[in-house]
């Protein structure tokens, strides 16, 4: 539906870019509890953001206990959802936020298979427009970008790569309709979560699979269950507990230990590191010991313990040595693995380890590394987003004085909380740079920064004020917090994702904030103290 340009476009009171957690949530409170006049836009065929996108096979919440990667601001829906298995497939991820839409009767105001191609802020009317990829234009008082934090596919230059005659998936990019390895030779280019994730699978029904890994990985067992029905009651019954507990957490539902890794001899630590191993899920890193990610020693000693097991699973000792990760455990996206590290025991699986064997380039029947020829049928490249950063410089807002996000994050990407931009009044994002959402913080993260903005919203509309927008000074203080706390831990010392290190050329600036618990509070105290850090402008 191409509308006229001279036509008016259509006035809504908030216009939500993503169909995602964070969309789907902001649409629900913003529409239900403060009745606005709101409508969702996304370029997908459905709800799910990343889960309607991440559909390759083995795909999983990379966090346990699947209860809590659920939102938490409804009971009822607690109540009326099962989830079968204590870390959910993509599957089940994208059922239960189908089941939230249907629930909540969201659908009927998001439009999907919409691309919003442009939005700007018109400075005078306190508004901003959207136009979508038919010519379709909507305003609006407020915009919140639920863009997600992991949507823009990062597909690596190889020389030649477009030249590969056989079939090619992005991970976050999989087709709806079903792929077929059978027979196949595949390769696999990444070892971040989704090949990790990926490759047991492919491997399971391919002729045979390469994995082109960069950087060896850590990753430990998700140790994948069913959930029993006495387990789903119990979490049910400790509801409000659990959630609270998340709140003070940081996301994180449950306590985690208070020993210190120095009042333990050697043999206890081992001994302590073998259960929480045993456990599965990131309870090793979390709940061995305080510190893990901050204390060298401990980091040191917990990375030692990861890689022995890794030596101890792999039959073959060269593939076992290509395996083997240099850098402190828990600084990259740490990863729950089902039976990654035992695929490479298969005749049908070999490791292309790139740092001695880079690939030169790709022809129309496979990979040329520096030393062989790979011969492919298919090429699946788990190789990431640019994250955190790139769905939002992808949408680039114009903002005030005809400012564009992209021209404004040239070199780093200011916010305050992750949520709102200096020059761009009346956009808030959802997991925008600086939030603490990919930490585990999710969906909690999303709920409470809707919330955040519902109530802003409703702050503006009492005292008759027409736009809110952050100092370029609370910027620059948001900044020096988060770049604090990342440089108090090991993070900062290894290449990741976090510090936009994936992306050639892309700014090295900490994308998170890693004190979930902290954020939170000052996100209730900004707005309760009268948001300070934010200006305002009186309705024009
Ligand atoms: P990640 O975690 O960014 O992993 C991408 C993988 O692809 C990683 O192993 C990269 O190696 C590798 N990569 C990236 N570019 C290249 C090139 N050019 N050549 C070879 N290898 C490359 O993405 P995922 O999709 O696995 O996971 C993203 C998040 O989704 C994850 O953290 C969870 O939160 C869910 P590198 O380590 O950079 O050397």
């Amino acid at each position: 539906m191409t509308q006229p340009e001279n036509t008016a476009p259509l006035q809504l009171d908030a216009m939500i870019i993503g169909a995602g957690v964070g969309g789907l949530y902001a649409l629900h409170h913003l529409r239900d509890k403060l009745g606005l006049e709101v409508r969702a836009f996304d370029a997908a065929g459905g709800v799910g953001g990343t889960w309607w996108y991440n559909r390759y096979p083995g795909a999983r919440v990379d966090a346990p206990s699947s209860p809590f990667y659920a939102y938490t601001f409804s009971k009822e829906l607690a109540d009326e959802w099962d989830w079968s298995e204590s870390q959910s497939t993509s599957k089940q991820v994208l059922a239960y936020l189908e089941f939230v839409a249907d629930r909540l009767d969201l659908l009927r105001d998001i439009q999907f298979n919409t691309w919003v191609e442009d939005a700007s802020y018109d400075d005078s009317g306190q508004r901003w427009t959207i136009t979508t990829h038919t010519g379709e234009r909507f305003t609006a008082r407020f915009m919140i970008c639920a863009v997600g934090a992991l949507f823009v596919a990062h597909k690596p230059n190889y020389q030649g790569i477009d030249d590969f005659a056989g079939e090619c998936y992005h991970t976050g990019r999989w087709p709806h309709e079903p792929v077929s390895f059978e027979g196949k030779r595949v390769g696999v280019i990444g070892t971040g979560s989704s090949g990790i994730q990926a490759i047991p699978e492919i491997a399971k029904e391919a002729a045979h699979v390469t994995v082109f890994q960069r950087t060896p990985q850590y990753a430990l067992p998700a140790r994948n269950r069913m959930m029993s029905p006495e387990e789903t009651a119990g979490y049910r019954d400790e509801w409000e507990t659990h959630r609270q507990s998340m709140r003070r957490r940081g996301g994180w539902p449950f306590a985690t230990t208070k020993l210190r890794a120095a009042d333990a001899t050697p043999a206890e630590r081992r001994q302590r590191f073998e259960e929480k191993w045993a456990l599965g899920g990131i309870n090793l890193l979390i709940d061995s010991y305080v510190g893990a990610v901050v204390d060298p020693e401990l980091n040191a000693e917990i990375s030692a313990f990861v890689r022995e097991k890794i030596q101890d699973t792999v039959n073959d000792a060269a593939t076992a040595a290509k395996l083997m990760p240099d850098y402190h455990i828990g600084t990259k996206r740490l990863i729950l693995d089902n039976g990654y590290f035992e695929t490479y025991n298969r005749d049908n699986v070999s490791l292309v380890d790139l740092r001695d064997e880079p690939i030169e380039s790709f022809n129309s029947s496979g990979a040329v590394t520096a030393s062989s020829e790979h011969a492919l049928d298919m090429l699946v490249l788990a190789t990431g987003y640019d994250a955190v950063s790139g769905s939002m410089l992808n949408l680039n807002p114009q903002g005030r004085n005809g400012i564009r996000l992209q021209e404004k994050w040239s070199e780093r990407f200011d916010t305050n909380f992750g949520i709102s931009v200096a020059g761009f009044p009346n956009l808030f994002m959802i997991h925008g740079p600086g939030s603490p959402g990919v930490f585990f913080s999710m969906p909690l993260g999303a709920e409470l920064q809707v919330q955040w903005i519902g109530d802003c919203i409703a702050h503006l509309h009492e005292n008759g004020l027409g736009s809110i927008e952050t100092t370029t000074d609370a910027e620059a203080a948001w900044d020096e917090q988060i770049q604090q706390i990342a440089n108090s831990t090991l993070y900062p010392e290894t290449d990741s994702w976090y510090l936009g290190a994936n992306i050639p050329g892309k700014p090295r600036q900490f994308l998170g904030h890693l004190k979930g618990s902290q954020y939170f509070d000052q996100l209730a105290a900004v707005a309760e103290d009268g948001y300070d850090g934010f200006v305002f402008e009186k309705v024009s």
